[in-house]
């Protein structure tokens, strides 16, 4: 369905492949910059049907190495492909996004491929909402798939949980206590396991150990996990990686997935911006406005307890409406 929007011109060169207004509306997004927000409310009509891969994953199993090795099989296959990766800018892996993005450079006068790099740190709307809204911009910048590689530890991991439509768990031979961290937190989110750096010994063990948790696990809406055995250096795998990959988005969109996942993020989305919004502005007005100033002033000499208050206070916002 597309509605007949007039385009801002901004939206506009998005839209036609200018890489560089791409470019700059992500730092827009990013730095919560106002002129962000028309772009997202205009281009948001375009979003929506690419395969977004979310790779999370322990420190160091390889997933900037599998990241590398899908966008060329993707442009060995002439498909274009956006790449986010979630910095947690840590002093810890520093030295590896910038090791992925020397080599992803190496495609840079490639227009299909785009790589951006984002601080989980100073994301100013918090990562789940910065990545979802920088991989609705790289949608309607025509991209069919978007690879989102985190950290898959605390509150990174939660962007590949709200933004990825697959979501893939990077695991590798000899993870030890990895893998305790595995099961409390990715293991009930995986799509597909990867067995990374298969080239090395305890691969076996780590493939078997795996699909022993998949099977023994419940089946998530008629799913149940794939394990897939890759080396990102060699390589080998990248092609049964992807064809894992493609196996549950055609699941998703043949089972109607998308409707039931889809439309709970959706909700979560809007609830969260209204809260967002009442938040800041009932903030501001306990500040600037004399009335509610006066609330306060009742609530701290323990006249008025702040429930009543919170109750006067959403009574005079909606009537300010
Ligand atoms: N032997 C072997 N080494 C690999 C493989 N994949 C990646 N590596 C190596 O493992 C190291 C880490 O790889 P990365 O791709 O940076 O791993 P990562 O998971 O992105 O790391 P972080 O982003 O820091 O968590 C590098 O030295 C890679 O060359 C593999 O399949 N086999
Ligand atoms: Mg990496």
């Amino acid at each position: 369905m597309s509605r007949p929007v007039r385009l801002p011109p901004t939206a506009q060169a998005i839209v036609r492949g200018d890489r560089r207004a791409l470019a700059r509306a992500i730092t827009a997004v990013e730095d919560g910059d106002a002129s962000a927000d028309l772009l997202l409310r205009s281009l948001y009509a375009r979003s929506g049907n690419a395969a977004v891969v979310g790779l999370a994953g322990p420190l160091g199993v390889g997933k900037s190495s599998l990241v590398n090795a899908l966008v060329g099989l993707l442009r060995a296959r002439q498909k274009p492909v956006g790449v986010v990766a979630v910095d947690p800018s840590s002093p810890f892996s520093g030295g590896s996004v910038l090791g992925d993005r020397i080599r992803l450079e190496r495609r840079a006068d490639d227009p299909d491929v785009f790589f951006r790099s984002m601080a989980s740190r100073g994301a100013v709307g918090g990562i789940a909402s910065t990545t979802t809204d920088v991989v609705r911009l790289l949608e309607a910048a025509g991209f069919p798939t978007v690879l989102v590689e985190t950290v898959g530890s605390g509150q990174v991991d939660v962007a590949i949980r709200e933004v990825a439509t697959t979501r893939v768990v990077v695991t590798a031979p000899h993870l030890g206590d990895e893998v305790q961290t595995l099961k409390a937190g990715l293991f009930e989110i995986a799509d597909v396991f990867c067995v990374n750096k298969s080239d090395l010994p305890g691969a076996d063990v780590a493939e078997r150990d795996l699909a022993e948790l998949a099977s023994l696990g419940a089946s998530r809406d008629g799913w149940r996990p794939t394990v897939v055995r890759t080396s990102a250096t060699t390589p080998s795998g990248i092609e049964e990686l992807w064809s894992a990959i493609e196996a549950h988005e055609a699941f998703r969109a043949a089972s109607g997935d998308r409707a039931g996942a889809e439309r709970r993020r959706l909700a979560a989305e809007i609830v969260d911006r209204v809260r967002d919004r009442l938040a800041g502005e009932v903030a501001r007005a306990l500040e600037d406005d004399p009335a509610l100033a006066r609330l306060l002033d009742q609530v701290v000499d323990r006249a008025l307890d702040p429930r009543t208050a919170a109750d006067r206070v959403l009574e005079q916002r909606l009537r300010a409406r």
